[in-house]
């Protein structure tokens, strides 16, 4: 069971690198992993474990925060008309995009951070999601809202890529041309 002490920190250089691809059909191992992923979101977000094992609520969680650098990561959202947004994927890439964009009014966060950054982090509004399940089968998702922005922010961890380097640090809440704003 993957707990905080697992989760690697801001300045821990995997959170860095570029992932490598997972070969397909995932191995054993690769199954857990992406497996233990999704379980940590879930887990995170029942109050009872949470409390137990210290866990930080979240909502998403990608390979590279527990110190593995692959293409792997898991999204457990529910969006606000009650859909639940809950996938373990490999190899996930965006295969298509709005011009719209859209950001959290709140900013965002991560798990491998311990300190607020400030600002609006400009991501797509929606996005059409390519990967495979943990059975190896392709799995296509077309999301918008919250689900849409979580996806972002793990596929950029795969890439090495944090949620503040997007942020205009001059000016953290400049309203984003074309944006949609997202209350969370
Ligand atoms: C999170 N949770 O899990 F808009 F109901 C964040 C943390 C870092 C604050 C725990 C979060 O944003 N919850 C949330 C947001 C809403 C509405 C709601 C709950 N992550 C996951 C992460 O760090 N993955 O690497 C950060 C999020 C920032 C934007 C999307 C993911
Ligand atoms: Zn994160």
């Amino acid at each position: 069971m993957i707990t905080m002490e697992d989760i690697v920190r801001e300045g821990h250089p995997v959170l860095r690198q570029v992932a490598s691809e997972v070969s397909l059909p995932p191995s054993n191992e690769d199954k857990e992993i992406v497996n233990s992923l999704l379980q940590y979101v879930k887990n995170s977000q029942n109050p009872e474990y949470a409390d137990k094992y210290g866990l930080r609520p979240g909502i998403g969680l990608a390979a590279p925060q527990i110190n593995v650098p692959k293409r792997m990561l898991a999204v457990h959202v529910k969006d606000p008309s009650g859909t639940l947004y809950s996938y373990a994927l490999i190899n996930p890439k965006i295969v298509s995009h709005s011009v719209e964009k859209a950001y959290l009014t709140s900013g965002e966060g991560c798990l491998s951070v311990d300190r607020q950054v400030p600002g609006f982090v400009p991501r797509y509004a929606r996005v059409t999601v390519k990967g495979y399940n943990e059975n190896g089968e392709e799995v296509k998702l077309r999301l918008k809202g919250l689900a849409s922005i979580v996806f972002q922010h793990e596929i950029d961890h795969l890439n090495g890529v944090m949620f503040y380097d997007h942020i205009d640090h001059d000016n953290p809440f400049t309203p984003i041309e074309n944006a949609l704003p997202i209350e969370r």
